[in-house]
């Protein structure tokens, strides 16, 4: 296959890029350094120092012998998403070229407003393009278990059917987001459902949960390879966060009551999904759902397994928990249903104290760059 990764310098992108590289396909990724030019100017850069996009793919050519075509682009840009969709004409694009961060979105009105322009413009720009260049293209599209939200019934795999006054059909499940950026991703779910209506598109779109981890077979192949990770209050998700709070002796930041419940996935795991969804696509006319995540965690509990691996390993970490800077609901129900992605043939990497255990020791060979005045700034939520 030929897969265009969009997004191909982020925490996910990159990776991706090798795991389709390794496997034998013809990849081609594109960025627009939004995610480090962003941490450089909000002083939150990643704690791994990754080499840019053009000397990352030459490191891996020369281990691997494999070529990555990498190109410097803004998907909102329609022109040169067109371009580039001419020149390598993919059978699979996998699209992250989103702002990816709630806190972010949720700063001020200029923040959001780009959010909005990014994530919609982008993901419309990705539609026509697919329309216009070969139509048979698979979109395999980064959703967000967040557009869910937590509603008090069972979230179901992408669809609810609906029974009303003796009829029944079968919609969309409902949405209903805790931020600006998840919002965001609610509308593109939207566009992409209108379009895969009208123009008969075939779509995979991934709700996904907050990814943590360091680690995929590839990247442990050199240093250089890693992916680049953030651990601050705006670009890290919790459990990352939380491990370099323990590595740098700041207190875990549990926000409100911690009892807010989220489907977790291991790094590991993103790569197989988005793999698995690639190579048994969608079928044109389908909006093909997949709820991705492996386990369901609180914040408490995360906390707990961290305090206990960091203890057993000498860290001493203490847990505090702070005003919750985000309006969500801290106790609720969450029963989520997650099948499909197996049926495709995921193999899921739990969360283990060994697994707890390999992260501390990555992340404690970094701890010299750790920036301790990025793990919390405040971003209300109002
Ligand atoms: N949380 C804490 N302490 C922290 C950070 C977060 O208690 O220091 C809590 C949050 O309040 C929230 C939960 O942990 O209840 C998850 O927060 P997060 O920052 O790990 O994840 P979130 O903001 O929801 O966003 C992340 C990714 C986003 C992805 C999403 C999946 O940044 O791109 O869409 O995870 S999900 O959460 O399922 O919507």
């Amino acid at each position: 296959m030929r897969v265009l990764v969009l997004g191909a310098d982020g925490y996910l992108g990159w990776p991706t890029c090798l795991y389709f590289s390794q496997r034998g396909h013809e990849v081609a990724g594109v960025d627009n350094y939004f995610r480090r030019n962003a941490a450089a100017d909000l002083d939150c850069e990643s704690l791994i120092p990754a080499p840019d996009l053009f000397r990352r793919a030459k490191i891996w050519e020369d281990i691997s012998g494999k070529k990555i075509k990498v190109h410097t682009g803004d998907i909102t840009d329609y022109g040169s998403l067109l371009s580039l969709f001419r020149e390598f004409n993919p059978d699979a694009v996998v699209h992250y070229a989103e702002q990816p961060s709630a806190p972010y979105s949720m700063i001020n009105r200029d923040k959001a407003a780009f959010t909005l322009q990014n994530n919609l413009i982008g993901t419309l720009n990705i539609i026509y393009a697919v329309k216009e260049v070969n139509p048979d293209c698979h979109i395999i599209k980064l959703g967000t278990m967040g557009e869910y939200g937590t509603p008090d019934i069972d979230i179901e795999e992408g669809w609810i059917e609906i029974e009303h006054k003796g009829r029944r059909d079968k919609f969309l499940f409902p949405r209903q987001s805790g931020s600006l950026y998840h919002t965001t991703k609610i509308q593109d779910t939207d566009m992409l459902w209108f379009y895969v209506r009208t123009w008969g598109i075939r779509v995979t779109d991934l709700m996904q949960g907050p990814v943590y981890g360091l680690s995929t077979e590839e990247t442990d192949t050199d240093h250089r390879l890693m992916p680049s990770f953030h651990y601050d209050e705006i670009f890290g998700t919790v459990l990352n966060r939380f491990i370099v709070q323990a590595v740098a002796g700041y207190p875990l930041t549990v926000y409100g009551k911690g009892s807010q419940t989220r489907g977790f996935l291991n790094l590991k795991d993103t790569m197989q999904c988005v793999y698995l969804s690639a190579v048994q696509p969608a079928e044109q006319g389908q909006l093909r759902v997949f709820n991705q995540l492996t386990e369901l965690f609180t914040v408490n509990q995360l906390a707990d397994k961290v305090k206990k691996v960091g203890d057993r390993l000498g860290y001493n970490v203490t847990v505090e928990r702070i005003e919750n800077p985000r309006v969500e609901k801290e106790e609720h129900y969450y029963n989520v249903h997650y099948t499909g992605l197996l049926e495709l043939g995921l193999n899921p990497h739990y969360l283990t104290d060994e697994i707890l255990e390999t992260f501390f020791t990555i992340t404690d060979k970094y701890k010299d760059r750790i920036n301790k005045e990025a793990f919390f700034k405040g971003i209300k939520w109002k």
